[in-house]
Parts: C-alpha cells; structure tokens; sequence
C-alpha cells in the first residue's frame, strides 16, 4: 500500500466535486461537454506554463458541500484519532455556518441548525427527526464518507469500518439507505485500497466482494425503513425490495459488461439522483465500467480520468457521483493519475493530500 493511493482516493474525490459541480442538476449532459470542460482547464495550464501568467478568464473551481463535509470527517478523525461524535458534528455544523453557500442539500441544513441549538443534548437527535422521523435517504452521508475508508485501513481495524461509517453517517442521515449507501461507498474504497495493485484488479471479483459484504448488512429488518418516494426509486420497486442495494450491485454486473451502455439505460435503471440508492450504485458503475472498457470518446484518457469524466457525462448529481468515483478509483490507481492542471485548478486539493498524508501515518492499533 503506498500514500499514493491514500491521496488519489481524498485529492481524487475534491477535483471530481469541483469538476463535476459545473453540471450539477442537468439531467441530460454530453460527454463532449464533460471534455471540454477538462481541455479547458488542461489549455489555460499549459498557457500559463508558457507564460507565466494565468489566463485572464481562468477562475479556479470550488470544491461544493461534498467536500467541505469530508474534510470534517478527516479533520475530526485526525484530531481524536477514533471516532467522536461530539467534535464531527460540531465541525459539520461550524463548517456549514462559516460557508453556507457549498450547494449543502435542501433539508440537511435543519440538522445543522439543531447541532449549533445549545439545548440539543443528544448530537443524533437532529438527524433522527429529519422528515417525520423517517431520517434522510440523500447521498449525503456517502458523498463525504472515503477519509473512514482510510483511517479504518491505516489503523488496520476495517473490521469496524461498518460501525465506524453508521456512526458518521447517523450524524446527518438516519434513513436505512442513507446508512447503507455510504457503507457501500466506505466499501467500495477500502477494496481498491485492499487490491496489491492495479494489475489484479477483476471487476467481476471487486463486485462480487462487495454484493457479498453487502449481504451482512441488508437484512430483512431494513425493509421497515426503506419507502424512497422518487420516481426513479419507484421504478426501481425499491419499496418492496428487501435488499437494495445488493438488488443494484446485480444490475451492475450485467450493464458493466454491455458492449455499448446507453446513458439513458443506467439513469432508468441506476439512477442518478440525490438519493443514496440512486447514486451510490451509480458511482460504482462508472468506476468499474471505466476500468473494463474503454469508454467511446475518452480514448487516450487514463483509467482515473475516464472515471471522472464519464461519471459526470451521466448527469443528475454530478459532482456527488464523481466525487464518489473518484474516491474508489483513485485509491487503486493512486494521484499520479490526476492531472496536474485539475489539481491546479481545484480548490481544497493542498489539504486533501496533507489529510491524506496524516491518515496514512496513523499507526495501526
Ligand atoms: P438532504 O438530507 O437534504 O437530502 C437531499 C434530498 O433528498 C432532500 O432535500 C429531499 O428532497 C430528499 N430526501 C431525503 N430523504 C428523504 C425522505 N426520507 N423523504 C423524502 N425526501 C427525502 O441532503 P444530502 O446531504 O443527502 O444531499 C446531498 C446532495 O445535495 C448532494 O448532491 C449535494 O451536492 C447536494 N446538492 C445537490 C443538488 C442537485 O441538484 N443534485 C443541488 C444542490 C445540492
Ligand atoms: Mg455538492
Ligand atoms: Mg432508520
Ligand atoms: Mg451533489
């Protein structure tokens, strides 16, 4: 295992958020757009590496709420060094008081405001009364969740990574497929950083892994929970099904192979919203789907570049479902990866790799 790989997953996760956050909320994007977007940035670099100077119309991009909650989680676990809940929420809340603009989802700031509340006694309290006590089902708890991958596999404890991820997620989002999404996510980053290298990577092995993990977590006491009101989750009958997401990991297997994928076919049949089950599965799609295929029109792009890019040509939730990718693919394929001139551009990177430094010298207990 090399710190490589630990600043690909966090530095990979912050240039997606930034990059994909330019199409967030566009249901249909062209990857041809997603391309340019990226060519732009790789010109104005190379103008300014000539030059000297920055392009006058060259803005740097910000990293969105997908970010700024995932520095918390690796701030937090870098200061405790385990898991507090106290101190993760505070910094979720002052960081949501000090930049309330990051594009925060539209009801997880009601539980900021009851953790900055000085009579709320008990931090969970806030998140379990969300929408009438269902608790949230958004994205919001796996977009943030790959520094825990990292600092349950520095501590050599990834036996607790489950309970770890349920703790920090519970935090925002109590909803049974809010929690279960980002344990998949939390998941899905501890195997690639689990794989000795990218040259024994097997798709086919990476999903079975996971739909087997899965398994010990979706149990039939969950369906109680699980009523996700979207179309999309309707059409995916998730209402009724006892196990979600092991139900997406299985689509998943099929459409990974396809000689051609229509991106309309993955939105039906995926998702691509800003629910945890129609996201979640989607980010793992498109990791996998890059590493097997070529993806038509990002020839010549590298495995974690073709990630990115067609994790945001699916549109929806973009700069979610990138961020999500991104933090799997760049824990198999590691930083060197990134481009320079997208970690040039995007805001937050500098800290991500010293987060991903500080984790990766955690000491295994
Ligand atoms: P959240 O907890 O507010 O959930 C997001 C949304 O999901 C809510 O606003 C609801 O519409 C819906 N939702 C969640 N749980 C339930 C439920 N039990 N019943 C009915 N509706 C429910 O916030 P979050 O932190 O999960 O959200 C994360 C997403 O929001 C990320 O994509 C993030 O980037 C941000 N965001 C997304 C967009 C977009 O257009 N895709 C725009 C702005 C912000
Ligand atoms: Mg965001
Ligand atoms: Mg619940
Ligand atoms: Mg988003």
């Amino acid at each position: 295992m090399t710190l490589s790989r630990f600043k690909g997953s966090l530095v990979g996760a912050v240039v997606a958020d930034c990059m994909g956050s330019l199409f967030e909320g566009i249901s249909t994007v062209s990857l041809s757009s997603v391309l340019e977007s990226a060519e732009n940035l790789e010109k104005n670099r190379q103008i300014q590496r000539e030059h000297g100077t920055r392009p006058a119309d060259t803005y740097g991009l910000r990293f969105t709420d997908d970010t700024a909650m995932a520095r918390s989680v690796a701030a937090s676990l870098l200061e405790k060094k385990s898991f507090d809940a106290q101190d993760m929420a505070k910094r979720f809340a002052d960081e949501y008081y000090k930049e309330p603009d990051r594009g925060y989802g539209f009801n997880v700031v009601t539980v900021f405001e009851g953790l900055k509340n000085p009579e709320t006694k008990d931090v969970y309290e806030p998140a379990r009364v969300q929408f009438g006590g269902s608790g949230s089902y958004g994205n919001g708890g796996a977009m943030r969740i790959a520094p825990a991958s990292l600092f349950a596999f520095a501590r050599n404890k990834s036996s607790e990574l489950q309970d770890l991820v349920s703790g920090v997620t519970r935090l925002t989002h109590t909803n049974v497929l809010g929690v279960n999404g980002a344990i998949l996510e939390a998941f899905a980053v501890d195997e690639s950083l689990r794989l000795k290298s990218e040259a024994v990577f097997d798709a086919q092995t990476f999903l079975d892994s996971l739909i087997e993990k899965m398994k010990g977590v979706e149990t039939e006491d969950d369906k109680k929970d699980t009523n996700p009101e979207s179309s999309h989750s309707k059409k995916r009958k998730l209402d009724d099904h006892p196990t979600p997401y092991i139900a997406q990991l299985e689509r998943i297997k099929h459409l990974m192979l396809e000689d051609s994928l229509d991106t309309k076919v993955v939105v039906e049949e995926i998702g691509h919203d800003v629910s945890a089950i129609g996201s979640v599965p989607t980010a793992i799609l498109a990791f996998l789907r890059a590493a097997i295929k070529s993806i038509p029109g990002l020839e010549g792009r590298n495995k974690f570049e073709q990630t990115v890019l067609y994790a945001i040509s699916l549109g929806g939730d973009t700069d979610t479902i990138a961020t999500m990718a991104a933090a799997i693919a760049g824990a198999l394929y590691g930083v060197e990866q990134i481009p320079e001139a997208w970690q040039y551009y995007c805001e937050g990177v500098a800290d991500a790799e010293t987060m991903a430094e500080g984790l990766y010298k955690l000491e295994a207990l």
